[in-house]
C-alpha cells in the first residue's frame, strides 16, 4: 500500500512538476534589455535624436504594416522584410492597414506633410511596443529603414540565420539631409565593372543614403554602353581596358536594370560620355570622328589628354546627338555629364564652342548638362551645372555665368587617392587622403572661401577613377571607409560633424562592414570596435 502510494505520489508529483514546467515554455520572452539611442552609431548622423531608455524587440509575432493603397510602400515593406528575415529567420510579414497597427509591428506610412522633413526626411519614433516610420515621400521611408539598419545589431547584415536578441533603441529620430545630391562615381570605363559588380556598389552607399551615382561611361581606354545607332563603339571601343584586358560594355537592356535598380534605392545614375577629350576609344571606333578620317589605336595605359574629337566636323554633332538621343531615353533623371575635362590638345577657340553646341544639343533631348569645371570657360546655358574637382577658380567662373555646383575637390573628395604612401592601389596626384583627411571639410565653407554662396552648392560626390582598381573588391577597399564620410557631409549639418566623435562611430562599424564581407581599409586613424 505505502508503496503503491508512493509511486502513485511520485507520478503525480512528476505530473505537477511537468504542468507547473509547462506554463515556463509559454511564458513571454524577458522584457527587452532597455538600450540608449543615443550610443548608437548612425552614419550619417541624424539631425535630431531623442533617446527613451527602453528597446523594441522583433519576435516571431512581429510583421511590417504600411499604409493601404500605396505600391510604393508595399514595396518598401518587402525591402524592409527582405532586409530583417535572412538574419533573424523570423519570417517577418508585410500586411496593409488603414490604421496604425496594435502593439509589437512596424509600421510605415506616408503624408506627414512635415515642411521641415522635405522629399528626403523621416521621423522614426521607436517605442517599446512599436516602430513607427513616417515621411512625405516614399524616399524618406528607405531612408528610415536605413537607419533602422544601424541601429540592429550588424549581425542582421548576414545572408543567413544568426543569434538573437534582434533589440532596437526606442526614441524619437528626425532626421533630412543638407544637401539633395549625394554620391558617388564610378569610373567603368578604364577598368570595366560587371552589372552585378555596379549593383553591389549600389547597395552600399545606399546603406549610407546616398541617391547618386555617376557612372563615368566612356574614355580613352573603353566604351561601355551600347549605342544601336553607332554599334562600333561597344563592339570596339569596348572590347579592352586599361592593362589589355577584356572590357566589356552595357547592353541596353543591362543599363536599363542598372537604372531601375538603382531607383529601387532611390538612386539617380547620371550617366557620363567624356568629350571632346578623352574620346580614344570612341576615335578608335570611328575614323571619321578624327579630322584626318583614320580610326585610332585602341589604347591601355593611362596618359590622359591626347585625344580629341574634330570640333570642326559637322559628323561629330551628329554623332553626339544620336549618342545623347539614345542615352536621354534610358535615363529617368534630369541630368547627361558631358565630361568637357582636360581636353589637352583641343585649342580653347574650339573647346568653347564645342561645349556650348553640346549643351544646345542635351538640351533638346530634355536634359540638363553636368560637366567637369573647365566646361566653365564655354557659356553657361540654362540649367547646366559644373562639377568642381580641380579648378575653384572655374566653378566661380561658372556661377558667375549662372550655373549652380557639384563639389568633388579632389584633395579631399577623390576616393581613388591613396591613404598614404603604402597603399597599393590608387593614385596620389592629388594628395594622400585618409580617412580623416576624407571627412575634414565642407563644400559650403570650401565654397565660400572662393566667394561661391552656399545656395548654389547641390551638393557633393566622391569620384572612384579607375586606372588602378580592377574589380568590386578593390572598389570597396578605396571607397570604405571613406564613403560614409562623403555620405555623412551631404547629410549631415556642418555644425554636428566632429571627427573625434565620428571617429568612434565609424569604429563601430567594423563589425557591419564584415557582416556585409565589404573589402574596407583598416585605417590606424579611427579605433575599430569589436562590438
Ligand atoms: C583626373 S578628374 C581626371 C581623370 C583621371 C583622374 C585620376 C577628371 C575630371 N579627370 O581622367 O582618371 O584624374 O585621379
Amino acid at each position: 500500500m505505502n508503496k503503491k502510494f508512493s509511486s502513485l505520489t511520485m507520478l503525480y508529483a512528476a505530473v505537477l512538476l511537468a504542468v507547473a514546467m509547462l506554463p515556463i515554455s509559454c511564458t513571454p520572452t524577458p522584457p527587452p534589455t532597455p538600450k540608449d539611442l543615443a550610443q548608437e552609431a548612425i552614419i550619417p548622423l541624424p539631425v535630431s535624436l531623442e533617446a527613451t531608455g527602453s528597446s523594441f524587440r522583433l519576435t516571431e509575432k512581429t510583421d511590417i504594416y504600411v499604409q493601404a493603397g500605396n505600391p510604393e510602400l508595399e514595396r518598401l515593406g518587402q525591402y524592409l522584410a527582405g532586409l530583417l528575415n535572412p538574419a533573424t529567420g523570423l519570417e517577418i510579414g508585410v500586411k496593409t492597414t488603414d490604421e496604425a497597427p496594435a502593439s509589437g509591428h512596424f509600421y510605415l506610412a506616408l503624408g506627414a506633410n512635415d515642411a521641415e522633413l522635405g522629399k528626403e526626411g523621416y521621423q522614426l519614433e521607436i517605442a517599446e511596443t512599436t516602430v513607427n516610420l513616417t515621411a512625405n515621400e516614399a524616399a524618406g521611408i528607405f531612408y528610415g529603414i536605413q537607419t533602422l539598419r544601424h541601429l540592429l545589431p550588424a549581425a542582421i547584415e548576414k545572408p543567413e540565420k544568426q543569434e538573437g536578441p534582434w533589440e532596437i533603441a526606442s526614441g524619437k529620430i528626425r532626421d533630412y539631409p543638407g544637401y539633395g545630391h549625394r554620391g558617388s562615381m564610378l569610373d567603368v570605363s578604364r577598368h570595366f565593372f560587371s552589372v552585378e559588380e555596379v549593383k553591389r556598389y549600389i547597395d552600399l552607399i545606399s546603406l549610407y543614403k546616398m541617391n547618386v551615382l555617376h557612372l563615368h561611361l566612356s574614355d580613352d581606354q573603353g566604351w561601355r554602353i551600347e549605342i544601336k545607332s553607332w554599334p562600333k563603339l561597344a563592339e570596339i571601343g569596348g572590347s579592352t581596358e586599361v592593362g589589355g584586358g577584356e572590357g566589356g560594355f552595357y547592353t541596353q537592356e543591362q543599363y536599363k536594370d542598372i537604372v531601375q535598380y538603382a531607383q529601387d534605392r532611390y538612386i539617380m545614375i547620371i550617366p557620363e560620355i567624356d568629350m571632346p577629350g578623352h574620346t580614344n576609344a570612341a576615335l578608335a571606333s570611328y575614323g571619321e570622328l578624327n579630322c584626318d578620317g583614320q580610326p585610332r589605336k585602341l589604347y591601355t595605359g593611362t596618359e590622359v589628354g591626347f585625344s580629341t574629337f574634330c570640333t570642326t566636323k559637322d559628323t561629330v554633332y551628329k554623332f553626339i546627338d544620336d549618342v545623347f538621343r539614345e542615352l536621354a531615353a534610358l535615363t529617368p533623371g534630369p541630368y547627361l555629364h558631358i565630361g568637357g575635362d582636360e581636353s589637352h590638345v583641343t585649342p580653347m577657340a574650339e573647346y568653347i564652342p564645342f561645349i556650348n553646341r553640346v549643351q544646345d544639343i542635351v538640351a533638346a533631348h530634355g536634359k540638363q548638362v553636368v560637366g567637369w569645371d573647365e566646361i566653365a570657360n564655354a557659356e553657361m546655358k540654362p540649367g547646366t551645372i559644373v562639377q568642381l574637382w580641380a579648378g575653384a577658380e572655374n566653378a566661380k567662373m561658372g556661377v558667375e555665368k549662372g550655373a549652380k555646383v557639384i563639389m568633388s575637390p579632389a584633395s579631399k573628395a577623390y576616393i581613388d587617392m591613396k591613404y598614404d604612401s603604402t597603399t597599393e592601389l590608387g593614385l596620389a596626384w592629388a594628395g594622400y587622403i585618409e580617412v580623416d583627411t576624407g571627412y575634414i571639410w565642407d563644400p559650403a565653407a570650401m565654397a565660400a572661401a572662393e566667394g561661391v554662396d552656399k545656395s548654389v552648392i547641390l551638393g557633393v560626390e566622391a569620384p572612384l577613377w579607375s586606372e588602378t582598381v580592377t574589380n568590386i573588391k578593390e572598389v570597396e577597399f578605396m571607397a570604405f571607409p571613406r564613403i560614409p564620410g562623403i555620405a555623412e557631409i551631404g547629410w549631415t549639418p556642418a555644425n554636428l560633424r566632429q571627427w573625434d566623435e565620428y571617429k568612434l562611430r565609424l569604429g563601430k562599424q567594423k563589425a557591419r562592414f564584415e557582416a556585409m564581407e565589404i573589402n574596407y581599409y583598416a585605417s590606424p586613424k579611427v579605433p575599430w570596435a569589436a562590438q
